[in-house]
């Protein structure tokens, strides 16, 4: 089709965008995406008010109930399909079959938040996902070097931590670039130490 890329031959890489409630995973999957994200938002009712934890995400009226995807072309050999997980403790029965062949994760945080992504980062280290952190540098939120939010994580010197925009297409790709560079990384490492 003109104007669409080609994606024959293109490898199709599987990714999960993972965070808590109101870190921006409907956001980035947005701003990246080629094809019109498919998402199922349900706007937040007071029944669902009451359920979902609003503490901090006082803007928000809408609630992805289902998941996010997209799609975007990294080149003419990767394809990244972006399944966004449900971020309610409540849709946790859903993230077991989403991360069935998926090759890694981005776990986004929001630094006034921070406990919000341990779910996700308990979920993708016990099943040996590889993920990278992006903090989502929300207005007025406090910045904090790349070393405080691992501490504060508690995850490993070697797992990527990068600020972004999840409303900016640029910064949301380069998170998934910086993905994308770990993945083949640490496959690389595996590959030298079999
Ligand atoms: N200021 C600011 N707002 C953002 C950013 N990312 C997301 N938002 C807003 O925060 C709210 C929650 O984002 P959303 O993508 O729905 O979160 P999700 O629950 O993780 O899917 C939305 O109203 C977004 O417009 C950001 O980087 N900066
Ligand atoms: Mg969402």
């Amino acid at each position: 089709m003109a104007g669409s890329p080609d994606l024959e031959g293109a490898q199709a890489v599987k990714i999960l965008i993972a965070g808590g409630f109101g870190a921006g995973k409907t956001t980035l999957v947005s701003a990246v995406s080629e094809i019109k994200p498919l998402r199922t938002e349900e706007r937040l009712s007071e029944l669902g008010a009451a359920v979902d934890d609003l503490t901090g995400v006082g803007g928000k009226t809408t609630t992805t109930v289902a998941l996010d995807f997209g799609r975007i072309t990294i080149s003419s050999d990767v394809v990244l399909y972006l399944f966004g997980t449900p971020g309610q403790d409540r849709f946790w029965f859903m993230w077991k079959e989403m991360s069935v062949g998926a090759l890694g994760a981005v776990v986004l945080a929001d630094t006034r938040r921070l406990g919000d992504c341990f779910g996700a980062l308990d979920f993708f280290e016990s099943r040996n996902i590889p993920f990278i952190v992006a903090v989502n540098c929300f207005d007025g939120a406090d910045i904090y070097e790349e070393d405080e939010v691992r501490q504060a994580l508690d995850i490993g010197a070697h797992v990527p931590v990068q600020q972004c925009d999840a409303r900016d297409r640029r910064s949301s790709k380069q998170v998934l670039v910086r993905l994308l560079e770990y993945l083949m990384a640490t496959a690389m490492a595996h590959q030298r130490y079999r």
